[in-house]
């Protein structure tokens, strides 16, 4: 018998979305990585889509940085040593902030950067740097849920209850979200909702994969979330279906949404939707005939310009009908990052400080300050959201140090973004591959990546696991949390930046203790032993805190604990078709490419399921432009164009064209998208515009 050890495999999650789905990792022979089923974890139960299955190929460094890069006199990224790198980033945020101040550095995080990463970013931006010129992607994602949600409950996690819920309520409406191809491991709740006679019904203008297993589809005109909902709840009323009861014991504000939803009849909200109004009759029937409901909502009406008012309209249809705060009943967001939800709790949002508490609150400046060992008084104030800061850079912003985003290929009037960056007087990125977004820097540093470093992530669910180190990194990258640390130590702050998550994650725990996502009675052993703790999640005294699965059965987190009806009316979207652009864009996602692309564009597999960008049009448009399947068509916005191949289908609207968002190149659809923002949220429109469609001859 041979005596070789097999290696024991590692369980740990998914690098990328916001399902974390569970996997085991092995080290093999010839220092590749397998990954094998992991049953354990009960959200994917072993079941993994493409991207997870693929996920090892982006660890070879066959396409990896595995050198820092500096630019060099003659204008090319070329290797040198970390010494030599951290060296040129600590010299000049030095100088710039001497010379301008430092609100003159901005920083820009991401959600798909682990708990302690994000915490440290965080921290590092005001203490180190003193700026308050901090922001992160996750306010592209799903801020204006977020909002909408902290108006409402008092308290932001995306789910109030865990997904295994969902087989057991009686009617899903499903907006704006196709986990069809954005997280196909979760298809399995909504069909076991239907085979315990469940329904579901979605609201997309497209008919996705998602679409086609509803009971009820709804098709509307982009950017019409918000009469639609209005529109349901005037029916909720009409045929007499408010819970009366509930409305009086659990919530305020009714009178003025039940106003306000009043002036939106059905046959006005049809004309603005271009939803019939039986379809509008039917699915009330649906929503309001079984005991249980949920709404779950996803980018389609929160990537709009009235996001969070959109989202406040379905809150309001479930608090209407009695259907949030119950077992089995509520309104959730399918948060979408990696690390989305713990990405927006602990302090590298530009309002925000760890364990979700507001910088403009004088206890929390203290309690923070105090973890930190710095006056409160140093504490910079908010500052601006995500596209702000992409527009002011190479302005009164100078720098920008970048950790896990892709703003190139990801923000919306992607070319003005590229010019800003181009404008700035230096460009630090730490990242895993040389993005297009690092393309552009002064110094690109290699990082580890997910099966390289362990850290802890806060699935959509409001779940927080741990991601286990599986493999040993290759030589020549160093973790988010050294580049920090030795950062931090080349510009005077020799303490409070240490290397190792698991000491960054005992400081967070302090740091979020008595906030509303209070994470400190988990630890790193309660992790590995329980496979992740939902927060809030208190340290007790004596007993041990159980985490909490399912919020507001007994309360909701206002100060009177009642859920807060809001009061909103229709609007158009920022930018309505005209005789110019007629036509309305609307983007997304396919599922074998992630976001800006930077890591799936890399795996062979997934080029060859998803090689480029396409535009989704209806033959009827099609036809109107002589354009055949595959003929390049041309998107024109008023910001830019963007040329792609015609796909064309009867599942989506005559009025609109889709493309999805993975490439940069001619391809690329923010040139074309309209960062006007939501005002609450600062959430640009990315999910409509106006836009005209040629054919390229
Ligand atoms: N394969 C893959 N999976 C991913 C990601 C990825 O990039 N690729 N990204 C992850 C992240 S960060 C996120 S945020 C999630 C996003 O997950 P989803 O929200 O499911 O993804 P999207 O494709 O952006 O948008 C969902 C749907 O909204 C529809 N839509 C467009 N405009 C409107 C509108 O005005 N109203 C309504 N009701 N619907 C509209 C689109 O047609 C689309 O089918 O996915 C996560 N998972
Ligand atoms: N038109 C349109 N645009 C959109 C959207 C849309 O629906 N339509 N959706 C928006 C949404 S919801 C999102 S979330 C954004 C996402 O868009 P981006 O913010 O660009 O997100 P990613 O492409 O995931 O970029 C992450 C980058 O960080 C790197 N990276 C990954 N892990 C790490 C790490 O641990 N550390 C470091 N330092 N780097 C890492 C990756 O290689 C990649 O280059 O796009 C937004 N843009
Ligand atoms: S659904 Fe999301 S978490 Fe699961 S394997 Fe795919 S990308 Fe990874
Ligand atoms: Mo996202």
């Amino acid at each position: 018998m041979q005596n070789i050890a097999t290696p024991t495999p590692t369980p740990t999650h998914c690098p990328y979305c916001a399902l974390q789905c569970g996997m085991n990792l092995t080290p093999a022979a010839d220092g590749t990585v397998e990954v094998s089923e992991r049953v354990d974890f009960p959200v994917n139960r072993g079941a993994l889509c493409g991207k997870g299955r693929t996920a090892p190929a982006v660890l070879s460094s066959r396409v990896r940085l595995t050198s820092p890069l500096v630019r060099a006199a003659d204008g090319t990224l070329v290797e040198a040593g970390w010494d030599e790198a951290l060296d040129r980033i600590a010299g000049a945020l030095g100088s710039i902030r001497a010379e301008h101040g430092a609100d003159a550095l901005g920083v820009l995080g991401g959600g798909g950067l682990t708990n302690e990463k994000a915490y440290a970013l965080g921290k590092f931006a005001r203490v180190v740097l003193g700026t308050s010129q901090i922001d992160y992607n996750g306010r592209f994602c799903m801020s204006s849920a977020a909002a909408a949600g902290t108006k409402a409950f008092g308290l932001d996690r995306g789910l109030p209850f865990p997904l295994e819920d969902i087989p057991r309520t009686g009617c899903v409406i499903l907006v704006g979200s196709n986990p069809a191809e954005t997280m196909p491991p979760s298809l399995r709740f909504f069909r076991e909702l239907k085979e315990n006679g469940g329904t579901l019904i979605v609201v997309d203008p497209r008919r996705t994969k998602t679409a086609e297993q509803a009971d009820l589809h709804l098709a509307p005109r982009p950017g019409t979330d918000l009469a639609l909902a209005l529109g349901l709840l005037h029916l909720v009323v009409a045929e007499g279906r408010v819970d009366e009861a509930y409305v009086a014991e659990r919530t305020s504000g009714w009178e003025e949404a039940r106003a306000a939803a009043m002036a939106h009849w059905p046959e006005y909200v049809e004309r603005i939707t271009g939803v019939p109004v039986p379809e509008l009759r039917e699915a009330v029937r649906m929503f309001c005939a079984p005991q249980a409901a949920m709404v779950l909502t996803a980018r389609g009406p929160e990537q709009q310009s009235k996001g969070t008012d959109t989202v406040g309209a379905w809150i309001n249809l479930c608090l209407a009908t009695g259907r949030a705060g119950r077992p089995y009943s509520g309104y959730g967001c399918l948060t979408g990052q990696g690390n989305g939800q713990g990405g927006r709790e602990h302090g590298q949002k530009a309002d925000q400080l760890p364990g979700y508490r507001k910088l403009t609150d004088p206890a929390a400046r203290r309690h923070v300050a105090e973890v930190w060992g710095v006056d409160p008084e140093s504490l910079p104030g908010p500052g601006r959201s995500a596209y702000e800061l992409l527009d002011a850079l190479g302005r009164d912003v100078r720098s920008l140090l970048l950790m896990g985003s892709n703003p190139v290929v990801s923000a919306p009037r992607a070319a003005h973004v590229e010019s800003r960056l181009r404008s700035l007087d230096f460009l630090a990125v730490c990242d895993v591959v040389l993005s297009e977004t690092a393309e552009l820097a002064d110094v690109v540093l290699p990082v580890t990546q997910w099966a390289e470093e362990t850290g802890t992530t806060t699935s959509l669910e409001g779940r927080v696991l741990l991601r286990r180190r599986a493999i040993t990194p290759p030589d020549g990258v160093r973790s988010d949390l050294e580049v920090l640390h030795e950062l931090a130590d080349r510009l005077g702050v020799e303490k409070g930046f240490p290397a190792d998550p698991q000491e960054v994650f005992e400081e967070l725990r302090r740091a979020s203790a008595g906030g509303v996502a209070d994470y400190s009675g988990i630890s790193y052993g309660r992790l590995a032993e329980e496979g992740g703790v939902f927060w809030p999640c208190p340290a007790g005294d004596a007993e041990v805190h159980p985490g909490t699965p399912r919020l507001f059965l007994d309360r909701f987190a206002t100060e009177d604990g009642r859920a807060r009806f809001v009061p909103v009316a229709h609007r158009p979207a920022a930018e309505e078709t005209d005789e110019e652009y007629p036509v309305l864009l609307t983007t997304g996602r396919v599922v074998a490419q992630y976001q800006s692309g930077a890591q799936t564009r890399r795996v062979d597999e997934l080029n060859a399921a998803a090689p480029g960008p396409f535009v989704e049009l209806h033959p009827r448009l099609a036809a109107r432009l002589g354009a055949a399947e595959g003929d390049p068509v041309a998107v024109v916005s008023r910001r830019g164009r963007a040329v792609a191949p015609a796909r064309i289908t009867t599942g989506i609207r005559p009025d609109t064209v889709f493309m999805p968002f993975h490439w940069p190149g001619e391809g690329r659809a923010n040139v074309l998208t309209n960062p006007a923002m939501d005002p609450t949220s600062r959430m640009p429109e990315f999910k409509v515009c106006a836009v005209r469609v040629e054919a390229v001859r």
